[in-house]
């Protein structure tokens, strides 16, 4: 199932959140596989700042439903200095609606 969610980057991180997620850990990167999670892009709203994430599930978990596991727990915690967090350091998550689809 395909979904989509919104998170927020602090202004002026554009060059820093690129660089991080080309270096994203191999062992996020796997974490995300084997819960089912691919085809995976995030683009950016520049005007807004606005992230618009987009990915594939197979199961019942997205990737913003692993924050339970270490590696997702330290990868926030690397990312909150340059998005909007929550208390806990997770991106703030807002689900997105799709309104259309087409093969
Ligand atoms: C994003 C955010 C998401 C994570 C991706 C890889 O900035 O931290 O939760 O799934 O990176």
């Amino acid at each position: 199932m395909k979904i989509a969610f919104k998170m927020r980057l602090k202004p002026g991180s554009k060059e820093e959140y690129c660089k991080r997620h080309d270096e994203i850990w191999p062992e996020l990167k796997q974490l995300l596989k084997d819960n089912g999670v691919s085809d995976y892009t995030i683009f950016l709203d520049e005007e807004t700042n606005i992230l618009f994430a987009v990915q594939q599930q197979a199961g019942e978990q997205s990737s913003q439903d692993l924050g339970k596991t270490q590696i997702v727990q330290r990868w926030w915690a690397y990312m909150a200095d340059i998005m909007d967090t929550n208390e806990d350091r997770s991106p703030v998550t807002i689900p997105l609606t799709k309104v259309f689809h087409m093969d």
